[in-house]
């Protein structure tokens, strides 16, 4: 078949050569990775007893085609096998640990051998090529770094490629600012809204992005829109491309957009996509929209059967102009659950309510209220309090107000707008409570 490296500007890098794989050579490999990963999957007992429920033994796994005799795996495994539970290796194989959101109180939690970490940070350099950076550019990753997955990975693809890293994590824009003139940054990556939050306070600095040397935008974790990146490519020199991924199945860089800009190309290879129907979970064609679901080919520490992203999306069923053979997802727009994401954190309402149940002032009468200032998500918990905790008094209610915000940040570690609401003023439902009220436009 024939390879376009155009996009490569004829600098080819071999990690990318796998982009481009012919599609049989890419099952014969995907087929290859899936007996072994299902070997490894069924000593784990979650997946064991989910097979041996549904009769099906690793023999039975031939070719990838078989993938859909596999059992799904939920978000709710990892917390109910919280820490380690899915590990499926030895604990001194393990040379890493992150953690994202669970649905309540606890995180859950991933590990990596030193192989994934590899196969991890390979898949972020492949997506790094895909932009056009380079050995050379400077990379200032603004992504937390920490458990979130964010920082990390960008900082160990970047640095893989041969990159200048700048681990300036994130937060401080006035310093990110200084940094980004100072030291010469040519490829930021952060979530969307934040480079947007640069953009607006840059004036304010004195910062002319525009005469800036950057030049590529690297930016996930949260949705964003064409407008968002119309926006930050007419504000500044850069192109803005899409990155994708999460924690339970690498971190970032499951899939990215090529300079194509039209669709995220997944690493087939090391992740394997399916579409399913989020009620039924029946398997959907190319080209339908459902539930994206990721087998992880490659991974070893915790090897993961048909995960349930609750991300919807279609996998585009034409092949890209670009000449890579991964087929891309349409980039995600929305859940099929009710996890929203604010600064690029995920929280769940479930993980609201534990925080809230935590305060004995409160009572169960509460909401959460989305809204969308400037492309910054922003997010306010009204929560009604016991008759007997509301006061007249400001300087109460206020350090009432600051108890409920600590204790939802010690959550879910961001710091959320909470308004005391009188007693009996939110309104009720006779059906089911709606708790989440969203008044964003993406
Ligand atoms: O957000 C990993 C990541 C870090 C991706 C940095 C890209 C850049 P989690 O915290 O586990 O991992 O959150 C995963 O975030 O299921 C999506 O709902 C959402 N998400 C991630 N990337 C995108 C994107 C990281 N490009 C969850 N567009 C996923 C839309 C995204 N949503």
């Amino acid at each position: 078949m024939a390879q376009n490296w155009n996009d490569l500007n004829g600098n080819f890098h071999p990690a990318s050569a796998a982009d481009f794989l012919p599609r049989e050579q890419l099952r014969d490999l995907q087929s290859q990775r899936l007996v072994e990963l299902v070997k490894l999957a069924y000593k784990v007992p979650l997946h064991k007893s989910r097979m041996d429920e549904m009769g099906v033994k690793p023999s039975d796994i031939k070719s990838i085609d078989d993938i859909s005799k596999l059992p799904f795996t939920q978000k709710s495994d990892l917390r109910d096998t919280y820490p380690y539970g899915l590990f499926a290796v030895d604990s001194s194989e393990i040379v890493r640990l992150h953690a994202s959101s669970g649905t309540t109180g606890k995180p859950i939690v991933v590990g990596y051998t030193e192989e994934d970490m590899r196969v991890w940070h390979e898949s972020v350099m492949r997506c790094l090529l895909m932009y056009g950076i380079r050995r050379g550019d400077f990379m200032q990753v603004c992504y937390g770094y920490g458990l979130f997955t964010g920082g990390m990975g960008l900082h160990g693809g970047s640095e893989m490629l041969g990159c200048t890293v700048i681990p300036a994590s994130g937060g401080n824009t006035e310093r990110q600012l200084m940094i980004m003139r100072d030291f010469g940054t040519t490829a930021i990556a952060c979530t969307p809204s934040y480079f947007i939050h640069m953009i607006e306070e840059s004036q304010k600095y004195g910062v002319d992005m525009k005469k800036l040397p950057l030049r590529f935008g690297v930016f996930g974790a949260e949705p964003w829109s064409e407008q968002m990146r119309m926006f930050m490519q007419k504000n500044t020199n850069i192109k803005a491309f899409d990155i994708y991924g999460l924690s339970e199945i690498a971190g970032p860089g499951v899939g990215g957009e090529c300079c194509e800009q039209n669709g995220l190309h997944i690493f087939e290879d090391n992740f394997y996509p399916e579409i399913v129907d989020p009620d039924t979970g029946e398997v959907l064609p190319d080209g339908e929209e459902g539930e994206l679901v990721i087998t992880t080919l490659a991974k070893r520490a915790m090897p993961i059967l048909r995960y349930r992203t609750h991300d919807i999306t279609s996998i585009i069923p034409v092949p890209c102009k670009c000449g890579r053979t991964m087929r891309r997802i349409r980039r995600i727009g929305r859940r099929s659950d009710d996890m929203f994401i604010i600064r690029g954190v995920n929280v769940f309402p479930s993980q609201i309510e534990v925080a809230l149940m935590r305060v004995e002032e409160c009572t169960p009468n509460y909401r959460i209220i989305l809204e969308r200032e400037k492309d910054l998500d922003t997010v306010t918990v009204e929560v009604e309090v016991q008759s007997q905790c509301y006061s007249d008094s400001v300087a109460a209610l206020d350090t009432l107000r600051k108890k409920i915000q600590a204790s939802i940040f010690n959550i879910v570690n961001i710091r959320i707008d909470v308004r005391i609401v009188q007693p009996n003023k939110l309104p009720r439902s006779d059906g089911k409570a709606k708790r989440v009220i969203d008044n964003r436009k993406i």
